[in-house]
């Protein structure tokens, strides 16, 4: 897969990307990112990627011409990119947005700074446009990061044996299980007594109790929409009215 950022701070996506799963993602090229800097198609002669608005009022634009520039370059060299803008007013991302993109073979992800884009942008040159949440940021960058490593982790190869992404938080729709290592007690809190039985087929029943309870308790908006087996609402029962009892 072949991922682009287009950015007037490439050093901020950069480092990141060095790191861990998604640097070795990299240097064994299951994934290709490259990282353009807006700046670059600005041809001034002091490079700028900004503009007052139309209208007047505070705060700048992103500038169109260097904008536009950059993103025609990546089309250009493949029509099948996704364009991406990141921005408060796009669908919001989730898991399923991630398995959708991890999907696609190249991506382009659009960072705006300053108040935003030109609203022809968005218009007439992106072809998607995704939210990280609905908070305020300075940037489209670390929202950019935000999805490249969530769907960079769902290309095939990327994650090895040790990170398997079969068994964890929203795959299901639940919440994940509490996980424990050595030792089994640590300043006198032990490790629950279920996980040191060897009793596979109880300990996975446990997991799932827990997954279950876990998402009820704090996450009950994703429990409506997870369709539960008799046998999941058997241990949900269950576990609620320990919890429930004194
Ligand atoms: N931005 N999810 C870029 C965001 C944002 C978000 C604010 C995007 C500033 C210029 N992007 N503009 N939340 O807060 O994607």
């Amino acid at each position: 897969m072949i991922i682009d950022i287009l950015t007037i701070f490439p050093g901020m996506v950069a480092a990141p990307l060095r790191e861990s799963i998604i640097g070795k993602a990299i240097d064994r090229k299951l994934i290709d990112v490259r990282i353009t800097n807006i700046r670059d198609f600005a041809t001034d002669r002091h490079h700028t990627t900004d503009d007052r608005p139309f209208g007047g009022g505070s705060g700048m634009v992103m500038k169109m011409e260097p904008l536009v520039a950059a993103i025609n370059l990546v089309r250009d060299s493949d029509p099948a990119a996704r364009v991406i803008l990141l921005s408060p007013q796009g669908r919001i991302f989730t898991q399923a947005v991630a398995l959708e993109l991890s999907r696609l073979s190249h991506l382009c992800l659009v960072c705006g700074r300053y108040e935003g884009v030109d609203e022809r942008i968005r218009r007439h040159y992106v072809d998607d446009e995704i939210s990280i949440g609905d908070y305020v940021l300075t940037g489209g960058e670390l929202p950019a990061l935000v999805v490249l490593d969530s769907v960079a982790r769902l290309v095939p190869g990327v994650l090895g044996s040790d990170e398997s992404i079969t068994e964890e938080s929203f795959v299901g729709g639940l919440l994940e299980y509490p996980h424990y290592t050595r030792p089994e007690v640590f300043e006198g809190h032990r490790v629950p007594e279920i996980l040191l039985s060897g009793n596979h087929g109880a300990i996975r029943r446990w997991r799932r109790q827990q997954s279950l309870l876990r998402t009820w308790q704090r996450r009950p908006d994703l429990l409506k929409e997870e369709t539960l087996s008799s046998e999941d609402k058997e241990l949900l029962g269950e576990a609620i009215e320990r919890e429930t009892e004194d």
